[in-house]
């Protein structure tokens, strides 16, 4: 006998769960709602049509780490000197770093990356939730620090299921005829990056090491389900990172024949059968809330940490750039959410939103305080998507990442190397692809950008750490 009530009769009146869905250096153009027609990916793409399609979703960084302190604070992470990765590869320790000139530093061992993470002095959503009472869950990418005080079993999160890293391997049976691998990039030359599943891109449980044999992909979707079906009786905020579309390219080959007619370039349909498990999962997960009942009174959000680096076969189309740099290929993201009877669904928003919007947003509707947390640069977007506010979220959002930087206010673009002295503005409206600079003939707006930039990147403390070779 099932113990639970059917889905009709969980009554809708207590605070609503939270579901928030992170794909990894996913690109704009990767998802069918985004315009890609290499692939239906119809459960994600349903998110945004039971709810609403952000065209202008920004994250804060074209880079994992800092992309992702980001979106968990509702802060620039610059604010706090977070810029840059906090690790890269299985043994971070095992490589040199970047000095602030760009030469390469010795050796820094374990210390220079056991202090990397978000500060004690910053809030994340789920240290906010868990002081309100809510189950707090983390499963798939962590990668905000593994040293023991950024750890997510110490951050507010009563359940982790983690690798600490930037990837893993998908399957770690490399031979197996069921598995399609492919390396498609530099990312991939790295044995100790994406091809291991040792050191930091070990899974982790609470912090204890497990063995895990399935598909990595799925084996988060099910720790994901069996989190919503072990919390279906008590408010729960379940932020799942998955380790998806990101390399290593290791993908079912189920998935790939399903693409063999369609896609002719190898690496393109392995990827885009990537895509479609990432699709299947998602769709689990959106599955699993309708036949626990909990669907009614969850806010599900998706969306990406940055762009898909042009080195590999995702696509940003219709912006150029990619990960690592601050052309809209980067920091322009797939964005969707979703609350049934409290977000009217089918809306599609085209004023700028941010992953900063999250944190705000999610506790406004759940009613979590916000008051421990330092001064939010998100807002809360429900008055904006209710039409109580016909404003707009965001007049300006700033990005600024290891040499590249960007500003955007209403369809206004400033692009900034700084190190290069380049710096170029473009009409978003009219130039989506930033190809035609409009610095010379528009002066009054391409300074009045600059100078706000120069504010406001001038109020930021030094970067705590530089890059990582
Ligand atoms: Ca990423």
């Amino acid at each position: 006998m099932n113990a639970h009530p059917p889905a009709q009769a969980v009554p809708r009146s207590g605070r609503p769960n939270v579901v928030i869905i992170l794909a990894d250096d996913m690109g704009y153009g990767d998802l069918s709602a985004y315009g890609s027609r290499l692939v239906e990916t119809v459960h994600i793409d349903s998110i945004g049509r039971e709810g609403v399609r952000f065209t202008d979703g920004y994250c804060t960084a074209p880079l994992c780490s800092p992309s992702r302190a980001g979106l968990i604070t509702g802060r620039y992470q610059q604010r706090f000197g977070f810029e840059q990765q906090v690790s890269s590869g299985a043994f971070p320790e095992r490589r040199p770093v970047r000095t602030e000139d760009g030469g390469l530093a010795p050796l820094q061992g374990d210390a220079e990356f056991l202090r990397r993470g978000v500060p004690l002095s910053e809030k994340n959503f789920g240290e906010l939730f868990q002081a309100a009472g809510y189950r707090t869950g983390v499963i798939g990418k962590w990668h905000l620090g593994h040293g023991p005080q950024f750890l997510p079993h110490n951050r507010g999160f009563d359940h982790s299921v983690v690798f600490y890293g930037n990837t893993s391997l998908q399957a770690t049976n490399q031979d197996d005829p069921e598995m399609f691998s492919l390396k498609v990039d530099v990312h991939d030359e790295y044995p100790d990056v994406a091809w291991t599943r040792e050191g930091l891109n070990q899974i982790r449980r609470n912090g204890e090491i497990v063995e895990v044999k399935d598909y990595l992909l799925h084996f988060f979707r099910d720790e994901a389900l069996d989190f919503i079906d072990r919390n279906r009786d008590q408010p729960f905020l379940l932020y799942f990172p998955m380790n998806s579309p990101v390399p290593p390219l290791q993908v079912p080959r189920k998935y790939f024949e399903r693409l063999r007619d369609s896609i002719p370039v190898i690496s393109v349909r392995g990827y885009n059968a990537l895509l479609l498990a990432q699709d299947e999962a998602v769709g689990a997960v959106l599955e699993k809330l309708r036949s626990t009942g909990l669907d009614d009174n969850t806010i599900v959000i998706f969306v990406s940490d940055n762009g898909s680096a042009t080195t590999r076969p995702g696509s940003n189309a219709p912006f150029s750039g990619g990960k690592f740099n601050t052309l809209e290929g980067g920091i322009r993201m797939p964005f969707m959410m979703k609350w049934s009877g409290r977000i009217q669904p089918g809306q599609v928003f085209s004023k700028m939103v941010s992953t900063l919007d999250i944190l705000p947003t999610v506790a406004a509707a759940c009613g979590v305080s916000t008051q421990a947390a330092q001064a939010l640069d998100g807002v809360d977007l429900l008055p904006y998507l209710n039409d109580q506010n016909a404003g707009a979220p965001h007049e300006i959002l700033y990005w600024k990442l290891d040499g590249h930087s960007a500003v955007r206010a209403g369809k206004w673009k400033l692009y900034l190397e700084p190190r290069n002295q380049v710096a170029r503005l473009f009409d978003l409206e009219q130039d989506p692809g930033e190809t035609v600079d409009l610095a010379g003939s528009h002066p009054g707006i391409f300074e009045e950008l600059k100078a706000r930039y120069a504010e406001w990147d001038a109020s930021l403390p030094p970067r705590a750490w530089t890059n990582i070779f």
